[in-house]
This record gives C-alpha cells, sequence and structure tokens, in this order.
C-alpha cells in the first residue's frame, strides 16, 4: 500500500487538474472519504474536481463544505473540453462499474493515457485501475485518507477531521460492527484531536431521521420473513411502498439491513428493495460465522464477509424466494 501511496504522490507532482469520485448511492465513508479527500488534495496545491453520480443524501449535506456536481454538469462539460483531467481517483468503490455514469463518462474529461487512481478498503476490490491503494484491513476509506495526508505532509483541519470522523463512523456501525479495530479507533482519535466533534456528528446522522425513516422501519419488522427457523431475515419493500413512505423524495434507508441481525436467533439477514422495473438491490449481513459476500457474488455482488450487497432482477416474490433459497444454502 505505501507502494501505492509515494505512486500516487509521484503523479501529483505533474497534475495540473484531478477528477475524484466514488460508487453510486453513497453512504457515509464514500460521502466523508471523497470531501475529505478533495479537502487534503486541494491542501496539497491541487486543483480537484469532485463528481458524484448520485446527489450527495440529505443527511449528509452537513458534511459538504461545497457542493458536488453530477455527472452532467455544464461548467464540468465545458471546463473538461479545454483543459481535461490530468489524473482520476475514484474512492470506496471496489470495482470501476461501481462509479457509475462517472464510470461511463470519465475516460472523455480526462487527457489521454490520465493515470486512473483506487482507493479503497474492500476484500473484493478488482484492483483496477493504474495506482492501487487498497488495504482490506482497514473498516473505512476515511482511514485511507489520512493516510494520503499524511504522505503528503497535509495536516488535518476541523472540516476535513469532521468529513473523515464520519467516514469511520459510520462504516465500523458506530464502532460496533467486527470491522471496528485498533487502526479506525486510533484514526477516530486523531480526528477528534483534529477539530471533529463525536456527539454533534453522531447526532446529524443517527438522530435526526426523518419520520419516514422509521415508519419504513415499523412496516418492514411488521412484514419480515423469519426462515431457517429463525436464522434468517428478510425485509422487503417495493418501489411503490418505498414512495408512498417518502413522499417528499428525500429516501433513507441506510442501515435498515443492520436491523435484519439484531433479531434474537438471526444470523444472516437481507434488505431488498426495488430500485427500477424489475431490479432490486439486496444488502446483506451475518452476525455469525456465516460469509454473506458469497451469497452476494452468487448474484454478481460482492462486499465484505459480514456486509456485502447485489442486484437481482424479476418480479418480487420470485426475486424475494432466489435470494432466501441462495440464503437457506448458505447455512449448510
Ligand atoms: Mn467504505
Amino acid at each position: 500500500m505505501l507502494e501505492g501511496l509515494n505512486a500516487f504522490k509521484d503523479v501529483l507532482a505533474t497534475a495540473g487538474r484531478v477528477l475524484i469520485s466514488t460508487h453510486v448511492n453513497p453512504d457515509g465513508d464514500a460521502v466523508g472519504s471523497l470531501l475529505g479527500l478533495r479537502r487534503v488534495l486541494r491542501a496539497y496545491g491541487v486543483a480537484v474536481t469532485a463528481v458524484l453520480a448520485d446527489p450527495v443524501p440529505v443527511k449528509y449535506r452537513f458534511l459538504a463544505d461545497e457542493p458536488v456536481p453530477g455527472p452532467r454538469d455544464d461548467e464540468l462539460a465545458r471546463s473538461t473540453t479545454t483543459d481535461p483531467f490530468d489524473l482520476a481517483v475514484f474512492i470506496d468503490a471496489s470495482e470501476l462499474e461501481r462509479v457509475g455514469e462517472v464510470a461511463e463518462r470519465f475516460a472523455q474529461w480526462c487527457r489521454p493515457g490520465a493515470p486512473l487512481v483506487n482507493i479503497d478498503h474492500h476484500i473484493g476490490n478488482t484492483g483496477f485501475g493504474d495506482i492501487v491503494i487498497v488495504d482490506p484491513g482497514r473498516a473505512s476509506s476515511g482511514e485511507l485518507v489520512l493516510e494520503v495526508a499524511d504522505v503528503l505532509g497535509v495536516t488535518i483541519d476541523p472540516v476535513t477531521a469532521r468529513q473523515l470522523y464520519a467516514a469511520v463512523l459510520t462504516d465500523t456501525g458506530r464502532f460496533q460492527f467486527s470491522n471496528t479495530n485498533e487502526a479506525s479507533l486510533c484514526a477516530a482519535g486523531r480526528l477528534v484531536r483534529a477539530g471533529a466533534d463525536p456527539q454533534t456528528i453522531a447526532e446529524r446522522i443517527y438522530f435526526e431521521r426523518p419520520a419516514a425513516f422509521y415508519r419504513l422501519l415499523g412496516h418492514l419488522f411488521e412484514h419480515m420473513t423469519l426462515q431457517a427457523e429463525g436464522r434468517i431475515c428478510v425485509f422487503a419493500v417495493s418501489r411503490e411502498e418505498t414512495a408512498a413512505f417518502f413522499r417528499d423524495g428525500h429516501y433513507d434507508s441506510e442501515g435498515i439491513v443492520d436491523f435484519t441481525v439484531q433479531v434474537e436467533g438471526v444470523e444472516i439477514g437481507a434488505f431488498l428493495r426495488q430500485t427500477g422495473e424489475r431490479i432490486f438491490r439486496a444488502s446483506l449481513r451475518s452476525r455469525g460465522e456465516i460469509n454473506v459476500r458469497a451469497i452476494a457474488e452468487t448474484f454478481g455482488g460482492g462486499g465484505h464477509e459480514k456486509a456485502a450487497g447485489c442486484t437481482l432482477e424479476g418480479e418480487m416474490p420470485e426475486v424475494r424466494e432466489r435470494l432466501i433459497a441462495a440464503m437457506t444454502r448458505s447455512l449448510e
């Protein structure tokens, strides 16, 4: 990883303009590490533009010191025709496709031969890109931004500290998931010393959620499917139901899947939500020995052993049955 960090530093020395992005449906780590990386690179003196295929979720907007444009931004199109990017950096994305529309279009915004840097902590990272800075031993990408700052000699200011703290906090499930380790806690401590306030950040992210989130949660618990003598718990929600809960369009279901494995006796859980006409996104969690990444992989997805995700196509009842069948097989 140090090799990658040094190679990144070398290419930054000659890069005039840098493009950075992260994965679609950005979570706290994606948003926090993207924003933190933008500030660290700017502090180093690099002209950096962050682009996100999806808007920053409402609950993470307090982290944004500046807006993050989308891939169809006019200014982006204008500036890249006259002055293309010299370098692209994707953070917290296990594969190039996870960057969504940015992955499809970034090549046309960059000068030919511009290197691509891959900064991530997912165990299933495909190793895409020219410079790879991947450490699956890290609980969050936010911690890797700290490593970048150290290599570049950039001091973390309080705004950056807040962004990176939010990244570590959310990807460790408030320092409760099995990935929480000495490194993640030390990183958090360092960020607090640099000016991050744990109480206000936790309150903004966890204790100011829309009523619709709790209504949806109640609905999911009421209709949860328990299978295999209660070792499997599945939440499922259709697009119509979701729209009925979130009438203002500010959809928020982050962390809902974690509740599936908080039911007594449950070892693996899934939250299945319809995202398109015949498209479903499944998030998976494990509380025991079962590797849910292996389940996700059977559907072309990936992730970590205890937290993974995949996309399924079809109609709700049949998709749910297929998912439950795969989960049941994993218990054998
Ligand atoms: Mn992450």
